[in-house]
């Protein structure tokens, strides 16, 4: 939560707020592996009573200075449930982990097939014109964290955080499996020119990122199993998300075409900029579709 700025806050609040210290490397409130459970009926004003601390989707520690300001950024259509349990979870277990934080929405119009990089660029690109923030958390709305050890930081290389899950026995997909949520930098991710938005439907977007990584010869890491543990809630294929048949041609384009197709090339139509009280919400549509 914001506590104002400095003019309204007076000069010795604003001493104050200068002087905290910096929070410690790690926080002293995780708790580790969390027992999930999701309640069928629970509602965004629960959700929403239960965060009063949260504001436009935004809070910092009160206690002390949080090492990194990070925006969580949240692909959507239609998955207003998944939304509801991700929020509910997703809010106590950042300020556990004492961060400065905000969670973005990035929510695609219309019925035309889904795009998934696209929209997390989107959601860097209007996120940075709130904040300088430092760290971005790509971050599918179905994933829910199980174990709070799992830093939602930034590194000097770039994090996959997702080791395992529910449905599949908690073990790693494939060796460079790079999907689900990661964590980039705001340079990190601004120099393999963010993510291609040339995926639409389900697939390979995640490769592709992960093929960026590799070519600017960053390494990718991950948490401990036991810590990079999540629940997927459950879901079938969703309507105008088909399987991207193209991805297999795409990927093998990407060292050819990173420079031109990315963050420098994303262009949308943005219809709406909501501040709810727990996410900030971007509605935008993409005009052409594959
Ligand atoms: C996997 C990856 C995901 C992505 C996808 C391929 C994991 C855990 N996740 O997810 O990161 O690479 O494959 O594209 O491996 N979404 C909507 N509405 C839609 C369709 C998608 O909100 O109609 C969003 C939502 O945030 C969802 C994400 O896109 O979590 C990925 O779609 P998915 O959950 O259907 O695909 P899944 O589980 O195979
Ligand atoms: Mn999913």
């Amino acid at each position: 939560m914001y506590l104002g700025n400095e003019e309204t806050l007076g000069h010795g609040a604003a001493m104050k707020k200068a002087e905290l210290a910096n929070c410690p490397s790690v926080s002293p409130n995780l708790r580790g592996q969390n027992k999930l459970v999701f309640k069928p009926d629970l509602t965004l004003e629960e959700v929403q009573a239960k965060n009063p601390k949260v504001s436009r989707g935004r809070y910092r520690p009160e206690e002390c200075k949080a090492l990194q300001r990070v925006a969580v950024l949240i692909p959507h259509r239609n998955r207003e449930k998944h939304l509801i349990y991700l929020l509910e979870h997703l809010h106590p277990f950042l300020q556990r982990q004492q961060l400065d934080y905000g969670i973005y929405v990035i929510h695609q119009t219309g019925s035309k097939k889904f795009n998934r990089a696209k929209l997390l660029n989107v959601g860097y690109l209007e996120a940075l014109k709130e904040e300088n923030w430092d760290c971005f958390i790509f971050h599918d709305v179905d994933l829910v964290p199980e174990n709070d050890f799992n830093l939602y930081t930034c590194g000097d290389q770039p994090k996959h955080l997702v080791v395992g899950r529910n449905s599949t026995g908690y073990r790693l997909r494939y060796s460079k499996y790079f999907g689900g949520v990661t964590a980039l930098s705001r340079e990190q991710f601004f120099k393999v020119n963010g993510f291609s938005n040339n995926y639409w439907g389900w697939g390979g977007e995640d490769d592709d990122l992960r093929l960026r990584v590799e070519l600017h010869k960053m390494k990718i890491s991950r948490p401990k199993p036991d810590v990079g543990k999540y629940t997927m809630i459950f879901h079938t294929r969703d309507k105008g998300n088909e399987v991207n048949g193209s991805r297999m041609k795409l990927l093998q384009q990407m060292s050819r075409v990173w420079k031109t197709d990315g963050l420098s090339s994303c262009s949308y139509r943005l219809l709406s900029v909501e501040h709810n009280p727990l996410y900030a919400n971007i509605t935008v549509d993409f005009w052409t579709a594959a």
